[in-house]
């Protein structure tokens, strides 16, 4: 005993441990996974970040140590975030490395295209695009914010007509809302599941023809065909096919220059809507199937070409943009619903409830010949090309002979050329063009001369598929393993950030949904379980460059070492909303450790004897147990660890150095702390890595007595039931009852009215 008696008898420095701990890893190999026989295979995947030559912040330190706490629960300009990510002790598996950028990779991001290609589901169309004048080269809409470019921030994005590949996603569009309510195939936050449906945006309707003299009938979409008696004019896109055929001659003028202003515009403005309407009168007129009325065609930027048919039946009376519309150019207004949502002046349909009568509406349309019952989406189809250096080259080969022609597989990957000068110029033109050595090629048909694609694909591509790629890095000879990914698929839990709830999440599982289909994965969504990591800001404000305000994680590690830095992210707020990272807050956690450490040293060279510890102890520890489980597995590391440090104290006020106690309070510990937790686990005897170690249980039977069922109602109605201390607080009560996930079911979206307490027994929380 004399010599545990010296050793610890030191103080806690964290620097000489974990160069310990990260060595012994090392040595063990025990980041590394059996990868074709685990005994039980568990994808822990954290979104892979963006190469920056600076490393990681702060941020990405705070989801990669969120995302390696839940995996410790079961047991190039990237090698600086590999020393950052090993500096923190990180559990990664390094043999499975990637980078998107080796052409490794991107042959096979190139071979999935070909697949995309062969399947149907890749096409080539003239369209219109946003472009970005600074990146030079076209964004999809997901990446036009507000109409600016989300990477520029203040460049104005502006709209071309280019040759484009596109994916086609709205062929998946039903899918991609299907799954989402199931949760049986992806518990995904419901934050994230929201944004996917509103992008893919699925509205009920029917299109509906209105006829025009001497023309072919206009048609629209409308969701609400119970309004079309009240349809008094109808407005097409700019860029609709018809304006030129409806213009009269005396608004020709005006119709070209209104097309022309409107061409010069970005999309993402246009659909954002809230600015004031403009438009112009085409000078021609259609019939109103319904009334038999001939009504004025008229041209307006606030309809888009791209959403249902690029034609609406404008219903002033029922509809704020056209209301707008009409009011400003003195068009007829008729209200066609009453105050009790009857419809009126609608003919055979007069007293109708308006909505209920939708489908007897569209039945009478279709009975006409005049329309049918159709479902429109939001969701366009997914626009890959890039104009740009840096990417995979798309696999195509144009041929005067032969057309379009795939590279074929065996001459994958289509390597990007050197070039003297790659920055993008204005042209639309890929630089890839001024290679000519790469750029004419034999075609693969006919061996005569022929011409690359230019066009690099989109890095939402690359990161589309990344993780079928990590547990079969090692292969050349085919992208993914079809036993590895067998076994390692789908994803088990992934954590990123929610600024990708729509590209990433939402392309990933429609090329999970094709590859499914072309019987090269067995699943269809590539994420069973997915969690958003909230964002740190430092001192209240947002981290930026030219606030100077980032914190560099090193110089923390370097003063207080990488369990404390650790537990202090972990610490500062919620995972899943983010939190402040002040100076100030890391000394906490250290201090915690310290005593700990104390604690450990106690158990040590004096334990608490067997009968000694009284009982309130004994059930502050269980119930310490079931807490910090639970909430471990629902990501809530904040108050896991509160709940640690409380157990603590407990253990400090009665003098207590218990070792079963103290052995469980370090096993906990040990996925924030893993080197502090190996060290101490070492110095109370085990020679078996903590990691090795089970997860500690708790008894029921000691928790119930001191436990009580409350009942939580939602507007007088029973919804869920939460247990809670015997002596918690109403305080306590109600944010266990607002936390509960049942509860919330019924609250979401909602605001809280009133919350009422009947101690002992209910909560009832009135919502409206
Ligand atoms: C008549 C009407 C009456 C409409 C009414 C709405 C309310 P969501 O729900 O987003 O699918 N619309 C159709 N195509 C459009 C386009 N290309 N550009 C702009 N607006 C378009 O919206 C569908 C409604 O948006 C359609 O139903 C149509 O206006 C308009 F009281 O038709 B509605
Ligand atoms: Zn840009
Ligand atoms: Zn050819």
């Amino acid at each position: 005993m004399t010599q545990t008696q010296t050793v610890s008898q030191e103080p806690y420095a964290p620097e000489a441990i974990e160069a310990k701990w990260q060595a012994r890893w090392a040595e063990a190999h025990a980041n590394e996974t059996d990868l074709d026989t685990p005994a039980r295979p568990f994808y822990n995947l954290m979104m892979f970040p963006y190469p920056s030559a600076e490393g990681l912040h702060v941020g990405n330190m705070f989801a990669f140590t969120g995302s390696d706490v839940f995996g410790r629960l079961i047991p190039r300009n990237i090698e600086n975030f590999r020393r950052q990510l090993r500096r923190i002790g990180g559990m990664f598996d390094w043999r499975q490395e990637l980078a998107t950028t080796d052409p490794r990779y991107y042959k096979w991001t190139q071979w999935l295209f070909l697949q995309l290609y062969q399947a149907g589901k890749a096409y080539k169309k003239m369209g219109m695009v946003n472009w970005c004048p600074e990146c030079k080269t076209v964004l999809a809409n997901e990446q036009v914010i507000a109409g600016f470019c989300e990477r520029h921030g203040d460049t104005k994005v502006e709209q071309r007509r280019l040759d484009q590949w596109y994916f086609k996603i709205t062929d998946y569009a039903e899918r991609l809302l299907a799954n989402l309510d199931d949760p049986g195939v992806m518990d995904w936050s419901t934050t994230t599941t929201t944004a996917q449906r509103n992008w893919i945006g699925r509205s009920e309707g029917a299109e509906v023809d209105f006829p025009v003299e001497g023309h072919d009938p206009i048609r629209v979409f409308t969701t609400r065909p119970d309004t079309i008696f009240g349809a008094t004019f109808m407005v097409l896109a700019p860029e609709h096919p018809m304006v030129v055929a409806l213009t009269s001659d005396d608004q020709h003028d005006a119709v070209d220059h209104y097309v022309e202003r409107a061409a010069a515009e970005d999309l993402v403005s246009r659909r954002v809507g809230e600015r004031e309407k403009t438009g112009v009168f085409t000078g021609g007129y259609a019939v109103n199937p319904a009334t038999g009325n001939s009504i004025p065609v008229w041209l307006a930027d606030y309809v888009l070409m791209e959403y249902g048919t690029g034609a609406i039946m404008a219903v002033p009376a029922h509809d704020e943009r056209d209301l707008e519309f009409a009011r400003k150019y003195g068009l007829d207004v008729v209200p066609v619903i009453d105050e009790d949502g009857r419809l009126q002046a609608s003919g055979p349909f007069d007293g109708r409830p308006a909505l209920e009568a939708i489908p007897d509406i569209i039945r009478w349309l279709e009975d006409k010949g005049a329309g049918t019952g159709t479902v429109q989406y939001r969701l366009y189809d997914w626009c890959i090309s890039r104009q740009r250096y840096w990417g995979p080259p798309i696999p195509i080969i144009y041929c005067e002979a032969c057309g379009t022609v795939p590279v074929p597989e065996e001459q994958l990957p289509v390597l990007l050329p050197p070039l003297e000068d790659f920055r993008p110029d204005d042209s639309g033109v890929s630089p890839l063009a001024r290679n000519e050595e790469w750029y004419f090629v034999p075609c693969p048909e006919c061996g005569q001369r022929a011409r690359r694609e230019t066009d690099v694909s989109d890095t939402f591509l690359d990161s589309a598929w990344y993780y079928l790629r990590y547990p079969s890095a090692e292969f050349d000879d085919r992208p993914f393993d079809p036993d590895r990914t067998r076994t390692w698929g789908p994803v088990t839990n992934y954590i990123g950030g929610n600024e990708h709830a729509v590209l990433h999440l939402l392309y990933s599982r429609f090329l999970a949904m094709v590859l499914h289909d072309q019987g090269f994965i067995d699943f269809e969504e590539p994420f069973a379980k997915f969690r958003a990591h909230g964002l740190i800001v430092k001192d209240g404000s947002k981290m930026s460059k030219s606030r100077g305000n980032v914190v560099i994680p090193d110089e923390y590690i370097a003063t207080w070492g990488a369990d404390t830095f650790r537990l202090y992210l972990m610490f500062l707020g919620p995972f899943q909303e983010g939190g402040d990272f002040r100076d100030e807050g890391i000394s906490g956690p250290r201090r915690f450790l310290d005593r700990v450490w104390t604690m450990v040293t106690s158990v040590i060279a004096a334990p608490t004897e067997a009968g000694a510890t009284p009982q309130s102890v004994l059930v502050k520890w269980h119930q310490t147990v079931r807490q910090v489980t639970h909430d471990l597995e629902g990501l809530k590391y904040n108050t896991a660890i509160a709940a640690l440090m409380e157990l603590l104290n407990t253990l400090r006020e009665h003098h207590v150095a218990h070792r079963p106690i103290v052995e469980d309070l370090i096993l906990m510990l040990a996925p924030f702390c893993p080197h502090f937790a190996e060290e101490c686990w070492e110095r109370l005897g085990p020679d078996t890595s903590i990691f090795e170690a089970n997860w500690p249980g708790w008894d029921e039977r000691l928790l119930v007595e001191d436990e009580m069922e409350v009942v939580i109602q939602v507007n007088g109605k029973t919804r869920s039931r939460v247990a809670v201390a015997r002596d918690a607080t109403e305080e306590a009560i109600m944010e266990a009852a607002l936390a509960d996930p049942t509860t919330l079911r019924f609250i979401e979206g909602k605001a809280v009215r009133k919350r009422i307490y009947v101690p002992g027994r209910l909560v009832n929380l009135v919502v409206g």
